[in-house]
């Protein structure tokens, strides 16, 4: 029998859906589409990026985890557990993003060039039940042959011998999970090389990075398996006045190499947006990896919420029909709070801002855009911003089985009490 609540929430949506209704908006149509979009939920957010590795190594790279936030995941079966409650909140069949630092090795240490599938086969296998798709990274920090900050753009030939063959052995592993899982696996290559201040030569460590990046690219893989992704940065602690890897080093080497251009949302300047990158790049590229996040002054992770910006960029992807050519994964480390519930904030704000995307009247914006109507589109873009999303967002997660509006978070809470509070 359906409660109270839920009655309320179905009046609330069929109202919702007449005022969409004349705008022209068929809102049922719209959560089919939003039900079909799979979002990466990033593992490194459940441990504060640690990994699996035990090296001891600091995590490095320009990367900084803040907060000390109890409960982080300390095994694979933790962290699993924990996916698998931020899922269950999350309306959807979404992906799982996960780094090679996450291997399962058993107890014993496998050097990043000796990871082989077998060592990710019960994320494989946990995925396969959930019938989700999984994409895949090279670790590049947290190693002591990254201590210095170079890793594939390194000057010693024999470090970056060693982080071609990660590489390789990565594109390797994202096949072979693309291919157990039935879904192209889109193994994302960041590497954290720079320098903290003026470096005299910023030639030479690019010549070698693409040197090195068309070395782990050499062995030819089917993309039915396996994606390849670059992703740019502007800068990162510690690699303040120079990144090799910066944004117009890896749109040269997608376009020219075909491969697919990572934009993380957190990686250019503070008035720069990736909304507006989505169409430009892809006139050049056939598919772009997105990287959810939200830079805050200098820090470019903090937990997605709703903004304008999360709002453009799912505007862009529905508006430019990008949405066979767009990977959405998230990525962000916040450890001053629950770290469930960050996944939890992250992925609904951004399938939120998926579904006010395609409850546009798109044809009545591009009618009054092309007749020249400025004053029109401002005032219909305006009206939009206040119609009842609210309404179609809940009725969404109630008939995707999913907690509705701030009910979520009373299941964290306890995940909380009873799991993650009793993690030393
Ligand atoms: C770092 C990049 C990269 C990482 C992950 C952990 O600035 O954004 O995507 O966040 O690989
Ligand atoms: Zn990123």
């Amino acid at each position: 029998m359906m409660s109270r609540d839920d009655k309320v929430i179905e009046q609330a949506y069929a109202l919702a859906r007449e005022r969409y209704a004349a705008i022209g908006v068929d809102v049922d149509r719209a959560l089919e589409r939003l039900a079909t979009i799979a979002i990466s939920l990033h593992c490194w957010q459940g441990d504060d990026v640690g990994g699996f590795e035990n090296s001891g190594q600091e995590i490095g790279g320009g990367l900084a985890v803040t907060g000390n936030y109890p409960g982080k995941a300390r095994t694979p079966d933790e962290l699993r557990s924990d996916l698998d409650h931020a899922l269950a909140l999350i309306p959807g069949v979404h992906r799982l993003n996960l780094h090679a630092s996450y291997a399962e090795t058993a107890g014993k240490r496998v050097e990043r060039t000796d990871l082989e599938p077998v060592h990710f086969e019960r994320w494989i296998d946990w995925a396969k039940q959930k019938r989700m798709g999984i994409d895949f990274n090279p670790t590049y920090f947290a190693h002591p042959k990254a201590a210095d900050g170079y890793t594939l753009a390194h000057r010693d030939a024999s470090i970056r011998e060693f982080w071609i063959e990660h590489g390789v052995i990565c594109r390797r592993i994202g096949a072979a999970i693309g291919k157990a899982l039935g879904s192209p696996c889109v193994t994302n290559v960041w590497i954290p090389d720079g320098s903290k201040d003026t470096p005299i030569d910023r030639k030479g460590p690019r010549e070698r990075l693409a040197a090195a990046l068309d070395a782990i690219f050499a062995e030819p893989i089917d993309p039915k398996y396996n994606l390849d992704a670059v992703e740019c940065k502007l800068f990162g602690l510690g690699s303040e006045s120079y990144v090799v890897g910066s944004h117009e080093f890896y749109l040269g080497y997608a376009i020219t190499r075909k491969k697919v251009l990572c934009l993380d949302a957190g990686h250019f300047h503070p008035t720069e947006v990736i909304s507006d990158k989505l169409s430009a790049v892809l006139e050049w590229v056939d598919e772009i990896l997105l990287h959810v996040s939200r830079g805050v002054r200098w820090d470019s992770d903090h937990v997605v919420t709703l903004t304008d910006e999360l709002y453009a960029i799912a505007q862009e992807i529905v508006r430019g029909d990008y949405l066979k050519r767009v990977h959405i994964g998230l990525d962000f480390f916040d450890a001053s709070v629950n770290r469930v519930a960050a996944w939890v904030i992250g992925a609904r704000s951004t399938l939120k801002a998926t579904a006010a995307a395609l409850l546009e009247p798109i044809e009545t914006y591009r009618r009054v855009e092309a007749e020249g109507d400025y004053t029109a589109r401002l005032a219909l873009l305006e009206e939009q911003k206040t119609l009842p999303l609210g309404a179609v967002w809940d009725y969404h997660c109630l008939k995707s089985g999913v907690p509705v509006a701030a009910a979520w978070l009373d299941h964290a809470r306890r995940y909380e009490r009873e799991v993650l509070s009793k993690r030393r």
